[in-house]
């Protein structure tokens, strides 16, 4: 509020001052004046040893002479007081339709998606190398279908899903955005949540991101995009490594400083558990020593937030419900914080 009435009257000060200098140099104009007789030289009766030519006295100049007519101008005066408040009038009519305009749109670039007031939220952000799963991720939690991980991602997507909150009665719905990137490029999921912040009621707005899942996964991508693979009897330890040194600590860093106090659940998704030929309990046990380095950068970065790890598969549905469960968990009102 003080914002605008400060705003508006910066605006008015100069359209006042004007007025007012106009008003002024009106007042002046219009004050009855004495005619002025100029003295001229008349040159025409001249004779030869005449003395000095005669000064002879001019009319006084004519009214017709200045730019409008005196009646005018007088009037112009009289009036000037409701002309000055129509001005002012006109002036603050325009600034609040412009300042209640700009208030709208601050509002749209602090704020989080719109949604009803009874409604929870979750804003997740996927960050996974090519091939990891965050796609085929997205799919298992959200069934939409525009999330095809037969092809890889070209640049940045936000999907949504509205789930209810179980166990809550009346029935609470949670509204989770998931945003998805091309894995090849983390400077590009960097560049769109930069340019998301440009975006009235964008949901991942800083400050309302509420979740991080790191992807990764214990086998490279298949040769063929879209295809399942093959299991094997022990995991792609080359494929573990490049996954451990592309999220080091700087890395991490960076991300979570983008991220800010929002954040509240950090899930670690060790993906394609289905592709190794040993029981769930082996599996995990494997997955969780291969990655123990990542676990412990993100355990130093997380500031604060709950850290999850599950071992799964995004194409078998193993591990799903945990993390369906934890994002719901981890959600929080709508609207501006
Ligand atoms: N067997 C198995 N294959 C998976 C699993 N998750 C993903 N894949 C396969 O791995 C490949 C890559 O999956 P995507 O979901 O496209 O990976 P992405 O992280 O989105 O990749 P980019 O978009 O390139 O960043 C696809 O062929 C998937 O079918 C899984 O849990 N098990
Ligand atoms: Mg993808």
């Amino acid at each position: 509020m003080n914002l605008i009435s400060g705003a508006t009257f910066k605006r008015l000060l100069p359209i006042l001052v004007a007025s007012a200098l106009l008003l002024v140099a009106l007042q002046l104009w219009a004050q009855p004046s004495q005619p002025v007789s100029a003295a001229v030289i008349s040159p025409s009766v001249s004779s030869p040893g005449a003395s000095a030519p005669a000064l002879t006295p001019s009319p006084s100049l004519p009214a017709s002479s200045a730019p409008f007519s005196k009646a005018a101008v007088e009037m112009l005066a009289q009036y000037g007081l409701w002309i000055l408040a129509a001005i002012f009038g006109a002036a603050a009519a325009i600034l609040k339709k412009n300042a209640s305009a700009l208030t709208e749109q601050l509002r749209a670039l602090r704020g989080p998606a719109k949604l009803p007031a009874t409604y929870r939220t979750n804003s997740v952000m996927l960050l996974g190398l090519g091939g990891s799963g965050k796609t085929t991720l997205v799919r298992a939690l959200t069934n939409v279908h525009e999330a095809n991980p037969r092809i890889a991602t070209a640049e940045y997507d936000i999907h949504s899903v509205a789930l209810d909150i179980p166990g809550d009665s009346p029935t609470t719905r949670c509204q989770l955005f998931i945003s998805d990137y091309a894995g090849q490029d983390l400077g590009s999921l960097i560049a769109a949540f930069l340019d998301q912040q440009k975006l009235p009621y964008s949901p991942m707005r800083h400050g309302y991101v509420r979740s991080l899942i790191v992807v990764v996964d214990l086998f490279a991508p298949p040769e063929l995009s879209g295809a399942k693979g093959t299991a094997q009897d022990a995991i792609d330890s080359s494929r573990v490594a490049e996954q451990i040194a592309a999220w080091n600590e700087q890395c991490l860093s960076a991300i979570f400083g983008m991220l800010t106090k929002s954040l509240n659940y950090v899930c670690l998704f060790i993906n394609k558990g289905d592709l190794l030929t040993l029981d769930h309990a082996q599996i995990t046990a494997t997955a969780l020593t291969a990655y123990l380095p990542l676990r412990k950068h993100l355990e130093r970065q997380s500031r604060g937030a709950v850290v999850e790890i599950i071992v799964g598969s995004a194409e078998t549905g193993w591990g799903l419900n945990q993390l369906k469960a934890s994002l719901l968990e981890a959600s929080g009102p709508t609207g501006i914080i």
